[in-house]
C-alpha cells in the first residue's frame, strides 16, 4: 500500500529535505510538486523543485503556482535564511526539465478529480495554491483523502512575529480559506516542529545516503544551520517541512487535538492561528464556528528526527 500525495512547496532548504523524503520513501507515491513563492520567488521555487527531482533521477510533474499573496503585499524572500537561490547559495547544476503548462491549482484539481478519495495534499508553504484550487473547484473538499499543512502555531508562539508562523503570515487570507474549508485537515505547526532538531551528525548520514541529492541537502544545510546558530543558539536546524510527512507516515509520534481554527488576517496579529478546542465553551460561539480540524500539540522530536534520517540514509 502506498500513499499518493501532491506536495505543495516553496523550496527552500527544509522544503528540499522534505522533497527528498517524498522522492525516496518507498510507501509514498509522489504524484507531483506544486510550487509557490515564499522562501524564494516563484521561478526559483519551480527551478528548485525540478532540480531536486532530477538529482534523485526521477521525473516528477512540477506545476507552478502562486507568485504573490492573495491580498496583502509580498514581503521580500528571506535570503538570510535560505540563500538567494533557496538552497543556501551553493552552486547548483543546470535544470534540465520544464514545468507543466497547467497551473498548480489546475493540476491539483485535475489530479484530485481523477482519483477521488485517494490523494493527500501536503502543503508546506504559503497556501495560495490550495486556496486557488478551492476556488476553481470547491467540490475537491469532499474528494481529497486528507490535507496536511506545515504551518501555524497553537501554544508555541510565532517565528516571524511574536504570534505568527511564516507560512500563515505570508498569506493569511489564503490560510484562512484553506484551514476553514471543511476538509479532513491536520495542522503540523511549530508546537511539533520546534521539538525536532536535525544535527550536523544526522546530516552527515543523509549526505552519505543520497548521492548527488544528499550533497545538495548537506551543503545547503550548512547555510541554514548557520542561521539557527547565530539567531537561535541551536546546533542544528528544525526540519519543519519534513514533519508534515513524518506526521502522515508516523502519526504515532505526535500528540494531536481536535478543534476549530481561526486565522487572523489583518492587524498586529496577522497570520496567528487561534485554536478553540472541541467541546470547550467560550464567551460566544464565533471561535468555534469553523469546521473541526486536527492540530499537533507536541511531537517526540528525537524519534521524528530518527525517522527522517532513517528514510534518507
Ligand atoms: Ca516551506
Amino acid at each position: 500500500m502506498t500513499t499518493p500525495i501532491i506536495f505543495d512547496t516553496d523550496p527552500g532548504i527544509d522544503d528540499a529535505q522534505a522533497i527528498a523524503i517524498a522522492l525516496v520513501h518507498p510507501e509514498i507515491e509522489l504524484l507531483g510538486l506544486t510550487t509557490t513563492y515564499g522562501n524564494v520567488d516563484i521561478d526559483t521555487a519551480t527551478a528548485n523543485a525540478l532540480l531536486l527531482s532530477e538529482l534523485a533521477e526521477q521525473e516528477i510533474p512540477v506545476a507552478q503556482g502562486a507568485a504573490a499573496p492573495l491580498v496583502k503585499a509580498k514581503h521580500p524572500a528571506p535570503a538570510h535564511i535560505h540563500g538567494g537561490n533557496g538552497l543556501g547559495d551553493i552552486e547548483l547544476p543546470e535544470v534540465q526539465g520544464k514545468a507543466l503548462s497547467s497551473s498548480a491549482a489546475e493540476f491539483l484539481v485535475e489530479q484530485v478529480n481523477a482519483r477521488p478519495g485517494d490523494i493527500t495534499l501536503v502543503a508546506v508553504g504559503p497556501l495560495g495554491n490550495l486556496a486557488a484550487a478551492l476556488q476553481l473547484d470547491p467540490s475537491i473538499t469532499g474528494k481529497v483523502k486528507q490535507v496536511v499543512i506545515m504551518g501555524g502555531s497553537i501554544r508555541e508562539g510565532g517565528n516571524v512575529t511574536p504570534v505568527a508562523e511564516a507560512n500563515m503570515f505570508n498569506d493569511p487570507h489564503a490560510a484562512a480559506r484553506v484551514l476553514t474549508a471543511g476538509w479532513p485537515l491536520t495542522l503540523v505547526g511549530l508546537d511539533a516542529t520546534h521539538r525536532c532538531v536535525l544535527s550536523p551528525q544526522d546530516m552527515d548520514r543523509i549526505a552519505a545516503g543520497q548521492g548527488r541529492l544528499g550533497k545538495v541537502l548537506a551543503d545547503s544545510y550548512g547555510f541554514y544551520s548557520d542561521f539557527y546558530r547565530q539567531f537561535l543558539g541551536i546546533d542544528g536546524c528544525c526540519p519543519h517541512d519534513s514533519c508534515a510527512l513524518a506526521w502522515l507516515m508516523r502519526p504515532d509520534l505526535f500528540t494531536t487535538a481536535r478543534g476549530h481554527l481561526t486565522v487572523v488576517t489583518e492587524g498586529f496579529a496577522e497570520g496567528q492561528t487561534v485554536f478553540a478546542p472541541e467541546g470547550r465553551p467560550f464567551l460566544d460561539e464565533r471561535w468555534s464556528a469553523t469546521p473541526s480540524v486536527e492540530v499537533c500539540l507536541d511531537a517526540q522530536g528525537a524519534r521524528v528526527v530518527e525517522w527522517i534520517v532513517d528514510v534518507l540514509s
